[in-house]
């Protein structure tokens, strides 16, 4: 019996990858993401068998439960859940940013989050499922221009711990796995489509791809029913940690 997973942000990088991965493996999967045209690549790849797509903006709240309930039925039963969709807007400072990109990353990454998760609660605790949240190694480091993007990584990763606790005793478990640097569209996106400066940031860097990822979702997702992993924080060997910054007055 094939088992079932929606996987959000499936248009390029770790939610594309995952798609793949999932159906080369057997599983059935709901892929989702703006973008119909690369939803429509992934249908021309795999065939819309054991693939069912939705284009629809993950922050419209109407239009998400629209595509939930136009579901068809093979696809009905979700085991799994994947909540990739996401992003990072700008790098510069607080006090120089701009309020409207911190209001779209609240939307995308917090609040359609958890209305997808609260609306698909009840089916995944009927079938003792699995709930995958990527969060971020920015949701527990901080570093200069990662502020609210930081913030609604950490609200990711304390509300998976948080939804552990709830489910309790139900048998769904609950990950949230925190990557460092992956070389996808994110910082392509993060710059305003600043392609020179995304080739910049990954040269020679050796960053994870979006294959890693995937794998490490495909693996928490397989694992055995007794087992939870809670918090999954996966980098790159090239990238580790730095120290604290030092403001000195001047003269001093
Ligand atoms: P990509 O930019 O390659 O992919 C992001 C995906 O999110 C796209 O499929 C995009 O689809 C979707 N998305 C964004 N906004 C919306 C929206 N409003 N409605 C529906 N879908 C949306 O980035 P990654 O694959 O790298 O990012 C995936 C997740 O991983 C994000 O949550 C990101 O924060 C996180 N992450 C990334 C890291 C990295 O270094 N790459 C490291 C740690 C975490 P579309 O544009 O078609 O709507
Ligand atoms: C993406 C990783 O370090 O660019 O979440 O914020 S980082």
């Amino acid at each position: 019996m094939h088992k079932t997973i929606l996987i959000t942000g499936a248009t390029a990088g770790f939610g594309a990858a995952a798609v793949d991965r999932f159906l080369n493996a057997g599983w059935r999967v709901i892929a989702t993401g703006r973008r119909a045209s690369r939803l429509q690549e992934l249908e021309d790849r795999h065939g819309a068998e054991r693939l069912h797509t939705a284009a629809f903006d993950i922050r419209d709240a109407d239009a998400m439960q629209a595509a939930l309930d136009a579901i068809p039925e093979p696809f009905r039963r979700i085991d799994a859940l994947v909540n990739n969709a996401g992003l990072a807007l700008g790098t510069v400072p607080a006090q120089q940013a701009d309020l409207l990109q911190w209001r779209q990353m609240i939307d995308t990454n917090v609040t359609a989050l958890v209305t997808l998760t609260h609306a698909l609660l009840p089916q995944l605790i009927e079938r003792r499922g699995v709930i995958i949240n990527i969060s971020s190694i920015a949701g527990s480091w901080p570093y200069p221009g990662g502020n609210v993007y930081g913030g609604t990584k950490a609200f990711v990763t304390q509300f998976s711990l948080n939804l552990r606790a709830d489910l309790h005793g139900t048998g769904v478990r609950v990950t949230s796995i925190e990557p460092g640097m992956a070389e996808t569209e994110f910082t392509l996106v993060r710059t305003g489509g600043d392609q020179a400066a995304s080739d910049t940031l990954y040269q020679g860097a050796n960053p994870m791809t979006a294959g890693d990822i995937a794998d490490t979702i495909f693996h928490v997702a397989t694992l055995p029913p007794h087992l939870n992993i809670n918090r999954l924080e996966i980098m790159p060997v090239s990238q580790s940690f730095a120290g604290f910054q030092v403001h000195r007055a001047s003269g001093a």
